[in-house]
């Protein structure tokens, strides 16, 4: 059924709001039995690929060929290595370094939030190793004390990483205390609920399902609305220096 030509995604010079009804899904190179929706990559001014990878049961991720970390948002995967064996449910994620080969076959219907990004050595500090764990393992933090804004660092506070993932739980009501404007990029995949999201010069809602690319010093705001917690699993370039 099309919808006369209407949709929410928009894709401007600083921001992309890319919404399910306009995912195109294709398939990547090692993919079996899955189809990935590309929601941003290099073509589009990103310095990162982010891609939902869906695949059937039995379905397989073959190896990167840079470091990538993947968030288990449904489903049971098995990620295998030369040599270890983890099988990772739903809110659970991985980091692989660069070069470390590794498959994640799914249990059963399962879906990835994949992100992919050359890895940025930085003098004197050795890459990270595999990194394996859940969310509910990470600690909670209010983020500038809001209690009602929960932030979790996924990955690491160490500076062998050259990129954060964190989650961000937003209680009904809750917003950012301030208009962000930085350096870094964000990729943006909202997990529960929905608000309004102020991208660049415009405000738009947004909802479960929807994912968000935000170019380097894109104005960014967002306020939950609804009577559920909003969630959004969110990337962004960190621990390097801007000039390279
Ligand atoms: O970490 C961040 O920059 C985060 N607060 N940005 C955002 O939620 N748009
Ligand atoms: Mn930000």
């Amino acid at each position: 059924m099309h919808n006369l030509g209407y949709t929410r995604s928009s894709m401007q010079r600083d921001h992309i709001l890319q919404t399910p009804d306009t995912f195109v899904r294709t398939v990547l190179p090692g993919m079996k039995d899955g189809v990935a929706i590309v929601h941003v990559a290099p073509a589009a001014g990103a310095a990162f690929l982010q891609y939902t990878a869906e695949l059937a049961a039995g379905g397989t991720l073959g190896a990167a060929s840079v470091q990538r970390f993947v968030y288990v948002t449904e489903g049971i995967a098995d990620l295998a290595t030369e040599t270890s064996f983890k099988t990772i449910a739903a809110g659970g994620f991985a980091y692989i370094p660069p070069g470390l080969e590794h498959t994640f076959t799914a249990q059963q219907k399962t879906v990835l939030a994949v992100i992919e990004k050359p890895y940025e050595p930085l003098e004197g500090i050795s890459a990270p190793g595999l990194l394996i764990g859940h969310e509910d393992d990470v600690l909670s933090a209010a983020l500038m004390g809001d209690e009602d804004l929960q932030v979790r660092a996924i990955l690491p506070d160490d500076p062998r990483f050259d990129f954060a993932v964190n989650t961000m739980t937003y209680q009904p009501g809750a917003a950012l205390a301030m208009v962000e404007v930085h350096v870094m990029e964000h990729g943006l995949l909202m997990l529960e609920g929905g608000g309004i999201y102020r991208l660049g010069d415009r405000w738009y809602p947004v909802t479960a399902g929807d994912f968000i690319w935000m170019a380097p010093f894109c104005p960014q705001w967002f306020g939950a609305l609804g009577k559920a917690p909003a969630k959004y699993l969110i990337y962004k370039d960190f621990n390097r220096h801007p000039i390279g």
